[in-house]
């Protein structure tokens, strides 16, 4: 209140607003300003980075404009709003997605095309913000897109890693992590050095009596400064302009470090920033996968008790009471990542505040969401008891006290049930003890939902199952995930954006992706299909020559592109993937040259990094590497197959290579991958799928229809069934693949040895990824997919069908489906001037 301007002095204010540039001369001002003051250069020495760091701050300008009104029309209203909590925000570039979310992209261009710029090159000298590992910290970004462009008052909240995911570089067939040194210069943050949180650890709980009540006060033995940083997220075509809060974090300064400083411990007290410093430092490279670090543990309590803070200081602002925090607040958790915040709201409204625990914890069962991304028992969180108390002393004491009285509800209504009880305990009675993070958000939250509908079944009568018993079945529930066609079409694509815009009376489609159905009309237009394929073939002429710059393999764009890119997971099966294409190239090999004339030449296209502690991952990209080298330079096969790995997939890269695919593989075994979104962003530039029935795939289905996906594999009610016989019963292994292995281990791709755990994973450890069960018929599935391409006139005939009905994922469904369903906000609409 005190930093107000008094009533007086505002109308200078007013009289000096800013006004943001709508036109190419008002463009190009602004970014020559910037060019000679901000970043101190001329146009004597100004190549593209200048040029994409000036045209960067001219629209960060713009955003922020937008963004000051944005916020305070959402304070002077003060409805409710949405905070999401994710760890990861795999944001890929901004520059692209702010001039064309705001309208101005050609002024843009045109304006550097007079500069001397072409705007493709100025657009690629942006790093990716890659604070994210694979679709959790996408679809992340994906909501943040859909959260503003459909005006919802909403708030992201993360880390600011100084290091995201790793670079990923090739060498000799393996892959080798380099550092993610991001930071260098990004236009897109503001620092709010004036906005800080200290942050708690360690130290010791005592009892206090205040007022006759008995209060817990956790006296800290540590202390950490979190300092904001803000990242404007424009919505399309709207004024919303919404934020992104990541947290920093820094020595507090505080006395624990001038008691040293002054006893003269001047190292140590060096030594105390810097451990400050590494919470917020590196993001931890594992997708699906959970290792109980403690620096992890320290960074979820670090960002979730500085947002909480911030969110509670909002919050009070408006001087409600208590209880109306669930109506003005709704905070959902992406993933068991930010649980902690549960425990950390019950601690400040009981030990803080002076609620009781009853009324505190009703309004904290009414504030969460929690979002499930996976079943693999790998990827759920679980830290041990001990770490939990010498870290968070009175979060432990918190989480007991939960654990109770949940405890004590279940004995109440399942009476003789002792075995219930231990199975749903939050604390597991293992040795060493263990908090479980799912069941700690599932107890704190008043919804729990899945990515997909497979998925969302799943948690229901697998891993949640007695959840679903003791609270009943509505407290859990379904939101498919989707994906923004801002970027995955309209950016990544602008000719078929174009296209489409113009069979569907404009790029009304951008805001109701449901209008795609339009196109279906025209899907016997012969000039239409025509352009259709054009568009295609410039996507894949662009991609090839991307793979002749860094990989030097020449590929042929007239061929079939089969591409699977995502993560590197066993789970995620590339390796089914490499083992077909080995199986294609031994076909290939034995047909006569004549037979060989009539195939149907393929590049088989790989992308994805492995964390870097996952040895199976990476032997996976070794064989794939491997492979290529032996494929790419045989001269009895020539264009007929080449396989290229490709290096570092990222956002930036997904945006050039989802357009250029004709087949993509989303091939998991059955019931393992939640969703995937990438399987959405392939079939939206048009391009169909080879895929297994798991997660988004089998809704994918249902929406463009059977005849339009190539569908394989076991079933995910099999799954079970398959694995035990493994186990248990004779395992034979499929002759073709055996072939597969067979070629392999006689040394056709390099040492054996360096393979052999691979192929014992299927032949001798049960393949509990059913390489070997779903070979036959993917196999032939492969084949159906070449006959299909054969006839390009239906094929692209599908293509189309497919892309007129994809409506149903666009992340704006989503977001609106969490609004209504699960946190009860409307939409605010900002005034554009
Ligand atoms: C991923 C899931 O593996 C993927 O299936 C899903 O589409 C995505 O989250 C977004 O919901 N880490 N990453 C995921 O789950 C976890 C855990």
């Amino acid at each position: 209140v005190e930093a107000s301007i008094p009533e007086p002095q505002r109308e200078a204010w007013k009289r000096n607003q800013i006004t943001s540039f709508t036109d190419k001369d008002g463009f190009e001002k602004e970014v020559v300003r910037h060019v000679e003051t901000t970043l101190a250069r001329s146009m004597f020495n100004c190549d593209e980075i200048a040029a994409y760091s000036a045209t960067s701050l001219a629209f960060r300008d713009r955003l922020i404009t937008h963004w000051n009104r944005t916020q305070q029309r959402q304070t002077y209203r003060d409805t409710k709003r949405v905070y999401y909590l994710s760890l990861e925000f795999l944001m890929g570039r901004a520059l692209d997605n702010a001039m064309l979310n705001v309208g101005l992209k050609n002024v843009a261009q045109d304006g550097l095309a007079e500069l001397g710029f072409r705007i493709e090159d100025v657009v690629k000298q942006e790093h990716d913000a890659a604070l994210g590992n694979g679709g959790l910290g996408r679809l992340a970004a994906c909501f943040l897109d859909s959260l503003a462009t459909l005006n919802f008052p909403a708030w992201g909240y993360g880390l600011r890693y100084r290091y995201g995911i790793f670079k990923q570089e090739i060498i000799d067939g393996y892959q080798v992590e380099v550092p993610d040194y991001w930071l260098d210069f990004n236009p897109w943050e503001f620092p709010r050095h004036d906005v800080t949180v200290d942050i708690q650890f360690f130290g010791q709980v005592n009892k206090k009596t205040v007022g006759g009540k008995t209060i817990s006060v956790w006296e800290a033995g540590e202390i950490v400064q979190a300092v904001a940083y803000d990242v404007p997220i424009p919505g399309y075509d709207t004024p919303t302009t919404n934020n992104l809060r990541l947290w920093s974090s820094k020595a507090s300064g505080g006395e624990f470090d001038f008691q040293k400083f002054n006893s003269g411990d001047y190292e140590s007290s060096v030594a105390d920033q810097q451990r400050a410093e590494t919470i917020s430092a590196v993001l931890y490279p594992n997708d699906n996968l959970e290792r109980g670090k403690e620096l992890r543990l320290k960074q979820q309590y670090f960002w979730v008790a500085a947002s909480l803070y911030d969110i509670v200081r909002r919050f009070k602002k408006s001087r409600r009471s208590w209880n109306e925090f669930p109506d003005q607040v709704a905070i959902q958790l992406n993933d068991t990542h930010p649980t902690l915040a549960i425990v950390e709201l019950q601690r400040i409204l009981v030990d803080v505040e002076g609620l009781e625990w009853d009324n505190a914890w009703e309004i904290v069962t009414s504030t969460f969401g929690y979002t499930n991304h996976t079943v693999l028992p790998e990827a759920l969180e679980k830290w041990p008891v001990g770490l939990v108390q010498h870290l968070l002393p009175r979060h432990l004491q918190i989480i007991y006290d939960i654990n109770l009285f949940f405890l004590q509800s279940v004995e109440k209504a399942f009476p003789d049930d002792r075995d219930m009880l231990r199975r749903v305990s939050i604390i597991e009675e293992s040795q060493p003890k263990m908090v479980r993070m799912a069941f700690l958000a599932i107890v704190g939250s008043h919804k729990v939902n899945g990515v997909a509908e497979l998925h969302s079944d799943l948690i229901k009568t697998t891993i949640f199952k007695d959840f679903v018993e003791i609270y009943g079945p509505d407290k859990f529930t379904n939101v498919t995930n989707g994906i923004t066609p801002r970027r995955w079409l309209h950016q990544a694509n602008p000719r078929l954006s174009e296209l489409i815009a113009s069979k569907c009376g404009g790029n009304d489609f951008l805001k109701d992706l449901t209008i795609l159905n339009q196109l279906e009309k025209h899907v016997e237009d012969k000039q239409f299909r025509k352009e259709w394929a054009e568009i295609k073939y410039a996507n894949k002429v662009r991609l090839a020559k991307h793979i002749k710059d860094t990989t030097g393999v020449v590929v042929n764009p007239a061929s079939l592109f089969d591409v699977q890119v995502k993560r590197i997971h066993e789970y995620k099966r590339q390796q089914l993937n490499i083992f077909g294409v080995i199986h294609r190239y031994l076909s290939l090999k034995a047909m006569t040259p004549d037979q060989r004339k009539k195939q149907l030449p393929r590049v088989s296209i790989f992308g994805g990094k492995a964390a870097p502690g996952y040895w199976m991952a990476k032997q996976i990209i070794h064989l794939i590497n491997s492979v290529g080298a032996v494929v790419n330079k045989d001269e009895d096969i020539g264009d007929l197959l080449k396989v290229i790995f490709l290096e570092d997939y990222n956002v930036s890269k997904a945006e050039m290579i989802c357009p250029a695919s004709d087949i993509s593989e989303h091939i998991s075994t059955a019931g393992t991958e939640a969703s995937g979104t990438s399987n959405m962003k392939f079939v939206l530039n048009g391009g169909l799928i080879i895929g297994t029935c798991d997660g988004a795939n089998i809704e994918i289905t249902r929406e463009i229809g059977e005849s339009n996906i190539f569908l394989f594999g076991n079933l995910s009610e099999d799954v079970e069934d398959l694995r035990h016989a493994h186990t248990y019963g004779s395992h034979t292994i499929d002759s073709d693949l055996d072939k597969v292995f067979n070629e392999i281990e006689k040394g056709t791709f390099g040492t054996p040895h360096d393979f052999s755990a691979m192929i014992a994973a299927v032949r001798q450890h049960g393949d509990y990824y059913l390489v070997s069960d779903d070979f036959h018929s993917y196999i032939e599935t492969h084949q159906l997919v070449d006959e299909a391409y054969r006839n390009q006139d239906e094929w692209i005939a599908k293509c189309i069908t497919s892309v007129s009905r994809m409506g149903f994922f666009t992340s704006d469904r989503c977001i609106n489906e969490y609004a209504e369903e699960i946190w009860n906000v409307e939409p605010l609409v900002v005034d554009r001037h």
